[in-house]
């Protein structure tokens, strides 16, 4: 058994005019991200990809197992390997796998299986999950590993915004190509593939509303 360890927790010391302002102020500015598929190819900083990628580490996660990796792919022949086997699903997913009801649900989004955005943003990252880890041979498994990594993916879309620069979820599905072009092994499954540079200067996006509150929020 690990011996228990804990050390002191500063709070905060915000009053409440002060939590006030910045959960308004965050929100603001978390609510003028979007996804963003149209991308410019000015690089982006190695420094500013491992900073956003080790904010998305410090994540919750089950029995803090912190079960994910991340792939940063800057090489112009694996992004355009990826490009290729994501095309490739895709194609086959906008002709015939996917139902008529959600190509009509993804037709105000103007998605087609067109994805150059792979390989003009500087950074594609990729993330897998763990379901389990190997230690010393033997299996580890981990907890909560979808919700584990779901909030990783957050915290990395908040990073990604809050240095000034755009992604898009995106879900090749099938995603295993992903695993085998990167060498991954076994215990780890393609989790999202994000593209990560700055907007074009002439990129657009749909015009999206979001839910107000009292279509999301209940008050007990
Ligand atoms: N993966 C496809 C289709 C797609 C699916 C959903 I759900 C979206 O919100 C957007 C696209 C693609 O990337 O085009």
């Amino acid at each position: 058994m690990k011996e228990k360890l804990f050390i002191p927790y500063p709070p905060s010391g915000y009053t409440t005019e002060k939590s006030i302002e910045e959960s308004s102020s965050y929100y603001n500015f978390m609510d003028k991200r979007r996804s963003v598929r149209e991308y410019s190819n000015q690089p982006v900083d190695k420094s500013v990809i491992e900073n956003i990628i080790m904010t998305a580490s410090s994540a919750p996660s089950g029995a803090h197992k912190q079960p994910w990796t991340f792939c940063a792919v800057s090489d112009p022949a694996i992004k355009s390997e990826i490009r290729k086997g994501a095309e490739q699903e895709e194609y086959e997913n906008y002709h015939g796998r996917m139902s008529e009801t959600w190509l009509k649900d993804l037709a105000p989004l103007g998605t087609d299986w067109n994805k150059p955005f792979l390989e003009i943003a500087p950074w594609l990252i990729i993330m897998f999950r763990k379901s389990y880890d190997m230690e010393n041979g033997q299996k580890k498994k981990n907890y909560y590993v979808q919700e584990s990594v779901g909030i990783a993916a957050g915290f990395l879309i908040s990073a990604i915004h809050h240095a000034g620069l755009v992604t898009l979820t995106h879900t090749p599905s099938p995603m295993n190509f992903l695993g085998k072009i990167l060498g991954r092994p076994d215990n780890e499954k393609p989790f999202l593939l994000l593209p990560v540079g700055y907007p074009a200067n002439d990129a657009m996006v749909p015009d999206l509303t979001r839910k107000p509150s009292e279509e999301v929020l209940i008050w007990h």
